[in-house]
């Protein structure tokens, strides 16, 4: 199977062929702009003097106005082939030797995957960083906040870089500090702060490992706690026994899927829209609730619906369904099993007869699967080839040159979180490792 990559520029080049024909025809990508390079819109933003997410699932969201950018690639690395490519990036890994590592996240293009020491999910990777104290750069292709928790997580003499600094997440960015804090204050007039006769504060704040490091921070300052998508229940499990009600952020789909998991009424679960005073909510509602949930969700997860497992199904009778909890409700709901990254790799590595898979997750992991394990069959839900957005921002061309950098003594692109920060957000990030399932 060719990659997400090379499909992409296949489809774009036959779509530019037939340009006279109009509609989307079914394998096709959402934007024809993803076979260019990720420098384009480094250079676009530029000119524009405003962020964007690019070419992808996000294309349409908001990008906000602090949001980094990145400068411009050099010529050297925007102009070579992938052959000059891989052999400058295989030269200073040799070079480099145990100085730096390089970390790929799932959703990462196979044509980056193929450099990585470690591939994985966010929490897994920014782990896999510490068994390499030797390493002076830890090369995180994956997006901003997974750098930062690497930051959080690695020594102050280890550097953390991010190949391309508007690798960044639509969802992340969709809850900020300002905002939260300003939530945090509504919520604390109604609610106030004491404990009620069982010792249980009004709210925990929850946010996903998928947020800036200052709303770590927050958790951490707030008696508050970071969860993954793997142990988002145990998570609010534990929330519940300190806490009468929980504010999870930024995922509502997270939120919302987990809480129904753990029998919470849908009416138990406003959402909390931060343009909007109390979110949008009337007070008696706020009271009433168990789970607040922020208004952000993943443009990738977005795509996934209902119609699709129906067609999986009558196409393929007997196909397992898995789906990422980051999907709406309805689609966890109509899907024979929900969980992360690493549950959906499990749960197929785990089946010992020849299976047909359809997977509501990020397309290059879905490839990367389906080509590890020939003897199933595996295909995404969405039928439209449109990858994460930011994670496309990394190609090798930025790989190359962050090590080259690295190699002439030089360190580009370090994502250094505040040490007040860290040492909060380090705050939430231990209670979620101390909560134990149940
Ligand atoms: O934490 C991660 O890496 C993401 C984005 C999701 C997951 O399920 O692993």
């Amino acid at each position: 199977m060719s990659s997400v990559n090379t499909a992409i520029q296949l489809i774009t080049r036959e779509q530019a062929e037939k340009a006279a024909t109009a509609g989307k025809a079914a394998g096709s990508t959402c934007s024809p702009d993803l076979a260019r390079g990720p420098w384009d819109y480094d250079l676009a933003e530029a000119l524009a003097g405003t962020p964007a997410y690019g070419p992808g699932a996000s294309i349409a969201d908001v990008a906000p106005a602090a949001t980094p950018r990145q400068g411009q690639l050099p010529d050297k690395y925007k102009n070579a082939g992938d052959a000059e490519l891989d052999t400058w990036i295989r030269a200073a890994k040799a070079e480099l030797g145990e100085r730096a590592v390089i970390l790929g996240h799932f959703y990462q293009r196979d044509e980056v995957i193929q450099y990585a020491d470690f591939v994985g999910d966010s929490f897994q990777l920014a782990n896999a960083a510490l068994t390499k104290p030797d390493a002076e750069a830890i090369i995180f292709c994956g997006v901003h906040f997974m750098a930062e928790t690497a930051d959080i997580l690695s020594t102050p003499e280890q550097a953390v870089i991010l190949p391309n600094l508007a690798a960044g997440c639509s969802m992340a960015d969709m809850a900020d500090a300002d905002s939260v804090e300003d939530c945090w204050e509504q919520l604390t007039e109604i609610f106030g702060t004491g404990p009620d006769a069982d010792g249980r504060v009004p709210v925990i704040p929850v946010t996903y490992m998928n947020s800036s490091a200052a709303l770590k921070a927050f958790c951490g300052r707030n008696g508050g706690v970071v969860c993954t998508s793997s142990n988002a229940r145990t998570v609010l499990e534990e929330a519940f026994e300190r806490g009468q009600r929980v504010l999870f952020f930024p995922d509502q789909h997270l939120g919302r899927n987990t809480a129904k998991a753990l029998g919470i009424p849908l009416e138990q679960m406003p959402m909390w829209n931060p343009r909007k005073d109390l979110g949008g909510n009337d007070e008696q509602a706020l009271l009433d609730s168990r789970v607040i949930l922020w208004h952000g969700f993943c443009s990738v997860h977005k795509r996934f619906n209902v119609a699709q497992i129906d067609k999986a199904r009558a196409d393929f009778p007997g196909v397992n369904v898995i789906v990422h909890p980051e999907c709406p409700m309805e689609v966890v709901d109509a899907a024979d099993s929900a969980g992360s990254t690493d549950f959906i790799k499990k749960a197929i590595a785990a089946a010992t007869e020849p299976t047909t898979f359809a997977i509501g997750t990020e397309i290059n992991m879905v490839n990367r699967l389906a080509a590890e394990y020939p003897q199933h069959t595996i295909f995404c839900l969405d039928p439209v080839i449109c990858p994460c957005s930011t994670m496309y921002r990394i190609h090798p061309g930025y790989l190359a040159w962050v090590l080259e950098e690295l190699v002439a003594g030089r360190i580009v692109n370090r994502i250094t979180v505040d040490s007040g920060v860290q040492a909060d957000a380090k705050v939430a990030l231990e209670r979620m490792l101390a909560a134990k399932p149940k």
